[in-house]
C-alpha cells in the first residue's frame, strides 16, 4: 500500500506546514520548535468574541491569565478565565504522564483543549497555541479577526531538558526591563534557561553586599536580580548566574587591590582582549572572596546551577588553575549548588562546549562524568556576524548565517559525545560590540529559534529546507512586536 507508506514518511513538519494551505483565512501555523507529533484533523476552530478560557488544572492560574492577557491585547475580546470547561480549556492530563514540559493540544471546530501534567507543560503548550493563531495575535493593540486555527492534534515533549540563551551583561550592561523583553521573546521558542554572564574584565554587574566596591556602575542590585529571577521563573525559565573566574576578572582586580598577587589594583578596562587577568590563586583572601560571592549568589538563585566560568584563563598556570577549580568546587558544594562552567573547567556537573577547536575538552568533561551544554561558537554563538557586512558582531569563529546555525546536531557534532552526554543546547550572546536592545535582537533573531528547535525537536523531522519555510512565517510575528531582526536573504520572508 504505497499511500500508507507515504503517509508514514510524512514528517511532523510536513504535516505542520501542510495545514497552511488548508486553513481558510490565516495562512496556517508553521511551528518552531517542531512538535514531536502533529496530526491534522477535520474542520477549523474560530475564536469568537464571547469565548472564555477554562482552567481545569491546579496551579495553572498564572498560565491561563498570561494566555488571556496575550489574546485580549490583540483580539480585543474579554476572554474571562473561568473554572470550567470552555472554548479554550487548559487542563491536567488525566492519568497520562507527559513529563515536566510535555503537553497535548487538540483543536476541533468547537474547542481548543490543552493538557499537561504540570503548569510548565501548559506554558510550553500556550507557546504552540500562539503560533497556531495568525501573526497579528502578537500585536499589542486590537486587530481585526477572524481568529482561526486548523483542526489538529499535537503531542509534544522536549528532546533535551536544557535549552538556553546566554546574555553577556558585563561587556555592555542591559537593564532589568531590557532583560525582561529578552526573556519574553525567547520563551516563545520554549527556551527554558537564561544564563547571565554577570562579570568580566569590563564590569561587575551584580551587587555583592560583602564586597560593595565590585559593582559601581551599571549593575543589578540584589533586588533587581531577584526581580529578573522571579520574572523568569513565572515563565518557567531558570536563571543560571555566571561569575567568571579565575580569568575574566579585571573588574574585581580593579575594585580590590588585595585580590592581586602584587597587591596593586588594576586599571579599569574597556577593550576587547581576553585572557590577561587572573585572581591570585595562591592567596587565601581569594577564597574568602569566592566564598562570599558564591554564598550571596546561591542565596539569590533558586536554580540548581552556579556557573564559575573558567574559560580562557591564559594568565593562570595550569597547576594554579587546577588548585583554584578544586577549591571552587568545594565552595559551590558547600552552598548546595551544582558547579557549571565552560569546557576548560576541570570540575563540575555541567560543562559547556564552546570552542570548535577544543572539542577534546568536551570529551574530557564527559569522561569525568559531566554533562554537556552544547554551544559551539561556529554554530550557536549569536555574536558571530551573519555575513562580512553585518553591522555588529565578531567573526573569530567564522560567519554564521541562519542556515549554519540551524544545520547541526548536538549528539553528532563532536566525536566521542553522544546523546546521553548532552544536557542540552545554548546560544550565547556576547556583547563586546552590542550596546542597544535593537542590536541584541538583530543578532538573536532569527538564529535563536533554530537553536531552540535543535534542543527541543527530534532530529529525524528536521531539515533546513523545511525549517526555512517555517521560519519565514515568524517574520510578521516579530514585526508585530517591533523586533529588530535580520532579514536573511536565505529565507523567503512572509
Ligand atoms: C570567547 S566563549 C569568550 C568570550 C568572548 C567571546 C566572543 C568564551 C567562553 N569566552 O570571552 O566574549 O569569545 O565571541
Amino acid at each position: 500500500m504505497p499511500h500508507r507508506r507515504l503517509a508514514a514518511l510524512m514528517t511532523a513538519s510536513a504535516l505542520a506546514t501542510a495545514c497552511a494551505s488548508d486553513v481558510p483565512g490565516p495562512k496556517g501555523a508553521p511551528l518552531i520548535p517542531l512538535p514531536a507529533s502533529v496530526r491534522m484533523t477535520e474542520g477549523t476552530f474560530t475564536l469568537a468574541p464571547g469565548a472564555r478560557i477554562g482552567l481545569r488544572a491546579s496551579g495553572g492560574a498564572r498560565v491561563a491569565e498570561e494566555l488571556a492577557r496575550l489574546l485580549r491585547r490583540s483580539t480585543g475580546y474579554a476572554l474571562p478565565v473561568v473554572r470550567q470547561e470552555a472554548e479554550i480549556t487548559l487542563e491536567e492530563a488525566g492519568g497520562r504522564d507527559l513529563g515536566r514540559e510535555g503537553y497535548t493540544l487538540d483543536v476541533t471546530p468547537d474547542r481548543v483543549r490543552l493538557a499537561a501534567s504540570t503548569p510548565e507543560g501548559l506554558f510550553r503548550g500556550v507557546q504552540t497555541l500562539r503560533q497556531l493563531l495568525p501573526a497579528k495575535v502578537e500585536s499589542a493593540t486590537p486587530q481585526r479577526g477572524p481568529w482561526m486555527i486548523a483542526g489538529l492534534s499535537i503531542e509534544d515533549r522536549p528532546r533535551f531538558p536544557y535549552r538556553g540563551v546566554m546574555l553577556d551583561v558585563a561587556r555592555h550592561f542591559f537593564t532589568v526591563d531590557q532583560v525582561k523583553r529578552y526573556i519574553d521573546l525567547a520563551v516563545a521558542y520554549k527556551v527554558n534557561h537564561l544564563h547571565l554572564h554577570l562579570t568580566d574584565d569590563q564590569g561587575w554587574r551584580i551587587e555583592i553586599k560583602s564586597w560593595p566596591l565590585l559593582a559601581t556602575d551599571g549593575f543589578y542590585t540584589q533586588d533587581d536580580y531577584r526581580e529578573i529571577v522571579r520574572y523568569a521563573a513565572d515563565r518557567f525559565v531558570t536563571v543560571v548566574p555566571e561569575i567568571d573566574t579565575p580569568g575574566h576578572t579585571n573588574a574585581a582586580l580593579a575594585a580590590y587591590a588585595e585580590l592581586n598577587c602584587d597587591g596593586k589594583a588594576r586599571e579599569p578596562y574597556k577593550g576587547r582582549e581576553v585572557g590577561f587577568s587572573s585572581l591570585c590563586t595562591g592567596k587565601e583572601i581569594t577564597y574568602r572572596f569566592l566564598d562570599d560571592v558564591v554564598r550571596e549568589m546561591a542565596e539569590l538563585t533558586p536554580g540548581p546551577y552556579l556557573d564559575l566560568g573558567g574559560d580562557e584563563a591564559h594568565s593562570t598556570s595550569p597547576e594554579d588553575y587546577e588548585k583554584f577549580v578544586a577549591r571552587a568546587q568545594q565552595i559551590v558544594d558547600k552552598y548546595g549548588k551544582r558547579l557549571m562552567g565552560w569546557a576548560e573547567i576541570t570540575s563540575g556537573t555541567v560543562a559547556q562546549h564552546w570552542n570548535p577547536r577544543e572539542a577534546d575538552r568536551a570529551v574530557a568533561a564527559v569522561a569525568r562524568g559531566a554533562k554537556l551544554v552544547m554551544s559551539p561558537a561556529d554554530r550557536s554563538y549569536l555574536d558571530m556576524k551573519y555575513t562580512q557586512d553585518t553591522e555588529y558582531g565578531l567573526d573569530w569563529a567564522g560567519l554564521v548565517e541562519v542556515g549554519d546555525s540551524y544545520a547541526w546536531d548536538p549528539a553528532t557534532l563532536v566525536e566521542g559525545v553522544a546523546e546521553k552526554d548532552v544536557l542540552g543546547v545554548e546560544a550565547p550572546l556576547w556583547t563586546e560590540t552590542l550596546e542597544t536592545p535593537g542590536a541584541l535582537e538583530y543578532m538573536t533573531y532569527p538564529r535563536l529559534p533554530g537553536i531552540a528547535e535543535i534542543g527541543w525537536s527530534r532530529p529525524s523531522g528536521r531539515s533546513w529546507e523545511d525549517y526555512k519555510g517555517r521560519l519565514a512565517a515568524h517574520g510578521p510575528r516579530w514585526s508585530a512586536q517591533s523586533v529588530n531582526f535580520y532579514r536573511s536573504p536565505d529565507v523567503a520572508w512572509d
